[in-house]
């Protein structure tokens, strides 16, 4: 990139530009969609914002904590979700909203309704908040099925239904990836006009990666193609050089740098926990749609991550997505597994 020409800019793409040139394309929109996607921004930077504060405003904490003002304190991500939630029921174009704070999936009252149903986690990798590593909020949004009331189903639908799909990331940068089902596009939260910017176009994964991600605290609990695969990871056989070991705890921060470095991020299943740990509405398809959009793949140890489908709104799956070819080698090793 052009440091010197970039800081001169003056034509910048804010999010809401490329969203509604996006939708110039599709002259039978309403517009609907655009107004989504900026309550949704909305929320990502009310968080950012709470975020960024969350230390010296005394945000973090057990929720129902009370303060010096004895106001009670809401912990950052039962903030966050409310932040959500009113910004979603406001737009007036959801219906069915699906949150990872939320037992129950919210049903918007009739006259507030739209067409789309969002599935969401507010705050991802909130065990991270205290130590300021960085952590996120994914989305990923649905249509209704045409006529009748909003259903469960209509949220337990296979990724590959997913309209749009993204995360923003709250880092040394507040950055937002998106897909609307033609490629994935990064913008960064300009702090001084307030504003998301395309800085990061067209994004595409390398298509062979350095870099391997897992929690490697539970390897003594791995299944046969997971074990082997991070053994090829450390000790190849073929004169490739070993894979680096990454590993934050945030999906969000950990899927980014895959998107970006290329390589490959897995929670795998393990005896513990047989369906891994992730949750498929809201961290598994919104993830692996933006990792095919990048030309990557996401695998579930059975099948393509985005032809699950969900039977729970809090169902989890093990994941393996990142790197065309990394994510190859995976499938390969559970493929030779299965009985002939
Ligand atoms: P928290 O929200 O409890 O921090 O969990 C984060 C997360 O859902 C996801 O963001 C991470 O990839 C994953 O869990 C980390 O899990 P382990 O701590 O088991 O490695």
């Amino acid at each position: 990139m052009d440091h010197a020409a970039e800081a001169h800019r003056t034509d910048l793409m804010t999010i809401t530009r490329y969203v509604l040139n996006e939708q110039s394309k599709h002259p039978e929109s309403r517009g609907d969609f655009t107004i989504l996607l900026n309550h949704i921004v909305l929320g990502c930077k009310f968080v950012c914002s709470a975020v960024n504060k969350a230390g010296l405003a005394k945000l973090i904490g057990l929720a129902g904590e009370t303060n010096v003002q004895g106001e009670e304190q809401k912990k950052l991500d039962v903030l966050s979700n409310e932040v959500f939630i009113k910004a979603l029921v406001s737009s007036g174009r959801t219906c069915i909203l699906v949150s990872e704070e939320d037992e129950e999936a919210t049903f918007v009252e009739p006259s507030k309704r739209g067409r789309y149903c969002v599935v969401f986690d507010p705050l991802d990798g909130s065990s991270n908040i205290d130590c300021g590593v960085s952590i996120g909020t994914i989305f990923g949004i649905y249509m209704i099925k045409e006529g009748g009331e909003p259903k469960l189903e209509d949220v337990l639908q296979p990724g590959k239904n997913m309209l749009a799909a993204g995360y923003c990331m709250y880092g040394s940068s507040c950055t937002l990836v998106l897909s609307t089902g033609a490629g994935v596009n990064g913008f960064t939260l300009d702090p001084s006009l307030g504003e998301f910017i395309l800085t990061h176009p067209d994004i595409k994964i390398p298509k062979k990666g350095k870099i391997y991600s897992v929690n490697e605290g539970n390897a003594k609990n791995w299944d046969g193609p997971t074990a082997k695969y991070v053994e090829k990871c450390k000790f190849p056989k073929d004169g490739s050089p070993a894979k680096s070991l990454r590993y934050i705890g945030s999906m969000v921060a950990d899927v980014h740098r895959t998107l970006l470095y290329g390589g490959i991020f897995l929670y795998p299943a393990d005896k513990k926990s047989p369906n891994g740990k992730l949750r498929v509405l809201y961290e598994v398809f919104p993830m692996s749609f933006l990792m095919e959009q990048a030309g990557g793949q996401a695998f579930t140890g059975k099948q393509r991550a985005l032809d699950l489908v969900p039977k729970k709104i809090h169902e989890r799956s093990p994941i393996f997505l990142g790197s065309y070819d990394d994510v190859e080698e995976i499938k390969a090793l559970y493929a030779a597994e299965e009985p002939k």
